[in-house]
């Protein structure tokens, strides 16, 4: 057990205000940490304490690691929560902090190499006993490319073993494709990662996206919260997120739910983390582990009751989870629309000042968010400004809350990607829940004017 009294939040925008109010419900003290870009905003505003780390780039402020442990050594800070993108899932970070004596609100750094390896995460499942997507054994070669994809069966999809989202990646449908897709997949790779390594899958056309979020406590004991539908995205940003999944049921929740508490049981994995599938025809196949908090958590949250933010604090001080299997229940239905400061059909980012903001309210609806009117949204961040999240007792009734709460919301003065949710609480097929990882693109190209 190591006490934690003070942490630190390295991020920004809604995640850093979002671990803030998980830390003050714990009474535990905060310090934000801002770029000069970021002085007047709210996660600032709201922390006991702030240190500004640099200039607005977010390699020369949120990515400086050295400013970071400046930052606890001169606030007392003994433990960091990294929220999700810049050092959340960099392993020499948390090495270093370890180093000072400071606790990494997350995984070790041991696992968060693992799982940054894209075959290594998958040999890692395989053996976790997590069903993965037919593929090579291990990096793919000249050598063994055209034998290996012959054995998977055409057509395949050549990935980079340093990826993730979407990078480097390439299909080759036809034998005939193979050489190009090999060789652009591996320029790819070294342009983006500084390393050219890549793999081979089976290509799936139609799947969706699910995810299983985990919480371990590092001493073999692991819990899972269910799925999340990440299907609905553009460009590998994901835009739209459901709990529980419009195409699963409780036996296939549950099963695949107890397969990934399993494996994250058997590694001794400690914190939260996804784990990342493509579901097509009734099966599993594993992808990726991301060993962060994502940003769709709080759907999760809403049919759980659980607080994930709590948890990992929890399990980073030894305090062990606040739950087990058995007392998780799943309730109701959850969406999460991403509020974007972009054009909602084109996503060119919308920079500026918010003149007017009003978020809205009544029961089932949650808004995470630092705007507020006069905020002005600076051009060197991502675009995201807030997220709605909405539940309700049944996916309908859901759906039908959307409906509503979109027509309460406010954001002007900027482009935001509002009007895209009214359009699709309003199609017939997302009130299905018909959709896989093409529809939205599909959807988009289909009613542009
Ligand atoms: C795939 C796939 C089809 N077959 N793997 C894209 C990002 C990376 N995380 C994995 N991705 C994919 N892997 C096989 N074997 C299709 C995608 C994919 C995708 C996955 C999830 C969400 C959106 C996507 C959009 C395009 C492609």
């Amino acid at each position: 057990m190591s006490t934690i009294s003070k942490i630190l939040i390295a991020n920004r925008g809604e995640i850093a205000l979002r671990v803030l109010r998980a830390c003050k419900e714990l009474g535990i003290a905060t310090v934000a940490v801002h770029s000069t870009a970021d002085a007047d905003a709210m996660h600032v505003r709201l922390a006991d304490e702030s240190v500004c780390i640099g200039p607005p780039p977010s390699r020369d402020s949120y990515l400086n690691i050295h400013q970071i442990v400046a930052a606890c050594e001169i606030t007392g800070a003994d433990a960091v929560h990294p929220g999700y993108g810049f050092l959340s899932e960099n392993a020499k970070f948390a090495d270093i902090l370890e180093a000072h004596g400071i606790t990494f609100i997350g995984p070790t750094a041991e696992h968060i190499r693992l799982m940054g390896d894209k075959i290594t995460a998958k040999q890692t499942a395989v053996e976790l006993g997590i069903p993965v997507v037919p593929g090579s054994d291990g990096e793919v070669t000249s050598e063994n490319v055209l034998e290996t994809a012959r054995k998977i069966g055409f057509p395949v999809l050549i990935k980079a073993t340093a990826g993730g989202g979407g990078r480097g990646m390439k299909v080759a449908k036809t034998e005939g494709e193979l050489e190009e897709a090999f060789n652009t997949a591996r320029t790819e790779a070294a342009a983006a990662f500084g390393n050219p390594a890549v793999y081979m899958e089976k290509y799936l056309g139609k799947p969706r996206h699910i995810e299983v979020q985990v919480v371990g406590d590092g001493e073999g004991n692991a819990i899972h919260l269910g799925e999340r539908d990440c299907s609905l995205q553009r460009r590998h940003q994901k835009v739209w997120e459901e709990a529980n999944s419009p195409a699963l049921n409780v036996e296939q929740r549950m099963k695949i739910g107890k397969i990934c508490a399993d494996a994250m049981k058997k590694m001794k994995y400690r914190g939260a983390g996804t784990i990342e599938f493509l579901y097509e025809n009734g099966e599993f196949y594993f992808i990726e582990m991301n060993t962060r908090l994502q940003v769709e958590h709080p759907i999760t949250e809403a049919i759980t009751g659980i607080d994930l933010v709590h948890e990992q604090i929890r399990v980073a001080s030894g305090a062990g989870l606040s739950v087990t299997q058995d007392e998780i229940t799943f309730s109701g239905h959850a969406i999460e629309c991403r509020i974007n400061a972009e054009d909602p059909r084109t996503f060119v980012p919308s920079p500026g000042t918010i003149t007017h903001f009003h978020a809205p309210g009544g029961l089932g609806v949650r808004v995470d968010s630092g705007a507020y009117a006069g905020y002005k949204i600076p051009p060197y961040y991502d675009s995201l400004i807030g997220k709605l999240i909405v539940h309700g007792r049944t996916r309908v009734e859901c759906m039908m809350r959307l409906r509503r709460v979109l027509d309460e919301f406010v954001v002007d003065g900027i482009k935001t990607t509002l009007p895209l949710f009214q359009d699709l609480v309003a199609n017939q097929d997302i009130a299905n829940g018909d959709y896989d990882i093409h529809w939205l693109e599909d959807y988009l190209a289909r009613t542009s004017a």
